[in-house]
């Protein structure tokens, strides 16, 4: 179909994924939305496909959302990548990061329904990630502000970039959180002066989506958190980084 039309000849190459963690390379097949530049899906591909630089480079791009989750105190509560992870190990990013599935209920084609379906995996991704039951994480108390296009390169390792339409989700909780360390390797929570205080130590390394979204718009959005986020939220346009 459209998928093969346009990619006759992607890369499916299993070479990259030797020596990695067993879960993550079983992981690598789950099914991912692939889309036009205007995040129309117009197939799928598994999240190996997706992310191997030589059909990024192609123009191959997916579906992915980033949830930053706040305690009843403001502070957000960051993760620690685990060593397994095969893009991006080790390093710190925001709460929880995955991919809708291209199954019934996580795919959309209009954005309310592409926003409901990245609500779902979202809630799907903090159990399995670290461990927050659906429950504490309603449906109904995420919030959407805006989707960011961006290409960013990996760590080099295993030679590939993340090319992907971000759906940003915030939600305000109080959750029990234990993290899955296949997933995660640590986690803090953290006001916005102790995250600014961190990026000063060379130390401490951070996905470059996070750092993306903390240099735009994240310090702003938070300081909103109690009151006048609604002007950011559903966003209409894709922000192109
Ligand atoms: C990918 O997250 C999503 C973004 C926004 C970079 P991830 O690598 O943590 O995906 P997964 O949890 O499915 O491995
Ligand atoms: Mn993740």
């Amino acid at each position: 179909e459209t998928m093969l039309r346009l990619f006759p000849d992607i890369d499916t190459n299993d070479e990259a994924l030797s020596g990695h963690d067993e879960e993550q390379i079983r992981l690598m097949d789950e099914v991912c939305i692939v889309l036009d530049n205007n995040d129309v899906p117009i197939g799928k591909a598994s999240k190996k496909i997706c992310h191997l630089m030589s059909n990024i480079d192609k123009g191959l791009l997916h579906r992915a959302f980033s949830v930053f989750l706040f305690n009843e105190k403001n502070e957000l509560l960051l993760q620690q990548r685990a060593t397994e992870k095969i893009t991006f190990p080790d390093l710190w990013t925001n709460t929880c990061c995955s991919h809708p599935l291209g199954i019934p209920g996580e795919t959309g084609s209009n954005l309310p329904d592409a926003i409901a379906g990245v609500k779902r995996a979202a809630q799907r991704k903090l159990d399995q990630e670290l461990g927050i039951k659906k429950e504490q994480v309603p449906f109904e108390d995420f919030h959407f502000l805006t989707r960011i296009h961006y290409k960013a390169p990996s760590d080099g390792k295993w030679g590939e970039h993340e090319s992907a339409v971000d759906y940003i989700l915030f939600i305000k909780a109080k959750v029990d959180v234990h993290p899955n360390p296949n997933e995660v390797r640590a986690i803090q929570w953290v006001t916005p002066e102790s995250l600014k205080q961190q990026f000063q130590d060379p130390s401490l390394k951070f996905t470059p989506w996070f750092k993306l979204i903390c240099d735009s718009m994240l310090f702003e959005w938070w300081q909103k958190l109690d009151g006048g986020l609604e002007k950011y939220l559903n966003e209409q346009e894709i922000r192109r980084m």
